[in-house]
C-alpha cells in the first residue's frame, strides 16, 4: 500500500513537471494551480489516502506530500515571475507610458506674493525681520505714540487676550519698535507678517490678514528717499511703466503721513472697472516717523530721520490675480489654490 502510493507520488511529480513545462499564460498556471494544489487537486487526494494508511506509516508519507507540496508551489511562483518578466519586456507593460504624478503641493499665493515682495526689498538692501503675534499694549500701541483714547484700541477693533493682557497685533509695527530698541541706526528692515482685527469678514475684510511694514532709519533720511523706494518698489512688482501718487493723511507714528496709490495695473491709468475709472489703485500708507516714536526706542531725534510705510498683501495679491473676495484665501479650496 504505502510503496504503491510512493510510486504514484513520483508519477504525480512527473506528471507536474511535464505540464508545468509547457505553461506559456497566466491562465494555463492558474489551471496547473489548480489540478495539483486545488481543493480537489492530486494532492489533496493524497492527504485523504494519509487516513487510510497504519499509524506508523503515516509520517513518511505525510512527509512525501509535504514536500511535494512545497516543489509545487515553489515552481508555480517560479513560472509566475517569470510570465510578468516576460510580459515587461515583450512591452505588454508599456514602460514609456507616464506615470501617476502624485499631488505635490504648493505654496500659498499669498506666500508666493510675499516672497516676491521680500525679494524686491532685500535687492534694495533691507533685512527681513520677524516678531511675536500675540504683543503687549506697549509695542503695540503706546509706542507707536497711540493715544490711549484711540478708536483702534477699542474692543471692537482689537482682539484681547483675556488671561495675560496681552493682544494679538493689529500691525507688523511692533516689530520694528523691536528692532529699533535693539539696534542702532542705520535700520533698513522689512517686517512681513500675520495681523488680526476684529471685523466682520466681507469682501475686503478679514479678521485675520497679512502686512508688510518696512522702516529706515539714519541721518539724513527724507521724504524723496520714500517716494524713490516705494516707485522702485512698485515697478518691480507691477511693471515699470507703474507711477505712485501720495496723498495727504494722518497717522499718529508718522509726521508728515501720506496714502500713496498705484497707476491702474490693468489700465495703466486710463481708467476702468478695476480702479473705478480714477485710473488709481489705493494701496496703503507712509510717512516720516514722528518723532515722539523716537523718543519711546531711545533714539536722538535731532540726529536721525527716518521714514515707514505698511502695505496689505491681499490686497496686493487681490490686484496682481484679479481675486474680487478676500475670503478665498483663506478656504483652503484646492480648485481656487491650484490656479496660482
Ligand atoms: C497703513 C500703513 C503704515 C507705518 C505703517 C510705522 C512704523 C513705525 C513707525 C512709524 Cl515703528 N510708522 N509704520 C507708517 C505709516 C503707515 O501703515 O495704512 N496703516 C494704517
Amino acid at each position: 500500500m504505502l510503496e504503491r502510493l510512493i510510486e504514484k507520488l513520483d508519477a504525480l511529480s512527473q506528471d507536474f513537471e511535464q505540464k508545468a513545462a509547457s505553461v506559456k499564460t497566466e491562465q494555463e498556471l492558474q489551471a496547473l494551480r489548480v489540478e495539483f494544489l486545488g481543493k480537489k487537486g492530486h494532492l489533496t487526494q493524497f492527504f485523504r489516502h494519509l487516513a487510510e494508511l497504519p499509524p506508523e506509516q503515516k509520517p513518511l508519507l505525510g512527509q512525501k506530500v509535504n514536500q511535494l507540496k512545497n516543489q509545487f508551489q515553489k515552481r508555480i511562483q517560479e513560472i509566475s515571475d517569470s510570465l510578468q518578466n516576460k510580459a515587461v519586456s515583450a512591452a505588454e507593460i508599456d514602460v514609456t507610458l507616464p506615470g501617476n504624478r502624485p499631488f505635490a503641493g504648493r505654496l500659498h499665493p499669498l506666500m508666493q506674493v510675499l516672497d516676491e515682495i521680500k525679494e524686491i526689498f532685500k535687492g534694495m538692501g533691507f533685512t527681513v525681520e520677524m516678531g511675536p503675534e500675540a504683543e503687549t499694549d506697549y509695542y503695540n500701541f503706546e509706542a507707536l505714540n497711540i493715544p490711549k483714547d484711540h478708536p483702534s484700541r477699542d474692543l471692537q477693533d482689537t482682539f484681547y487676550l483675556a488671561h495675560n493682557q496681552m493682544l494679538l497685533r493689529t500691525h507688523t509695527s511692533p516689530v520694528q519698535i523691536r528692532t529699533m530698541e535693539s539696534r542702532k541706526p542705520p535700520i533698513r528692515i522689512i517686517a512681513p507678517g500675520r495681523c488680526f482685527r476684529n471685523d466682520t469678514p466681507d469682501a475686503t475684510h478679514s479678521p485675520m490678514f497679512h502686512q508688510v511694514e518696512g522702516l529706515v532709519v539714519d541721518e539724513g533720511v527724507s521724504f524723496a528717499d520714500l517716494k524713490g523706494v516705494l516707485l522702485s518698489f512698485m515697478q518691480k512688482l507691477f511693471g515699470k511703466n507703474t507711477k505712485i501718487r501720495f496723498r495727504p493723511s494722518f497717522f499718529p507714528f508718522t509726521e508728515p503721513s501720506a496714502e500713496y496709490d498705484v497707476s491702474c495695473i490693468m489700465c495703466g491709468g486710463k481708467g476702468c472697472r478695476v480702479c473705478k475709472d480714477t485710473g488709481w489703485l489705493e494701496i496703503s500708507g507712509a510717512g516720516m516717523v514722528d518723532p515722539a516714536v523716537f523718543g519711546f526706542v531711545e533714539y536722538d531725534a535731532e540726529k536721525y530721520t527716518g521714514y515707514a510705510f505698511g502695505m496689505g498683501v491681499e490686497r496686493i495679491a487681490m490686484l496682481k490675480y484679479q481675486i474680487g473676495d478676500i475670503r478665498m484665501f483663506y478656504e483652503n479650496n484646492v480648485r481656487f489654490l491650484t490656479q496660482f
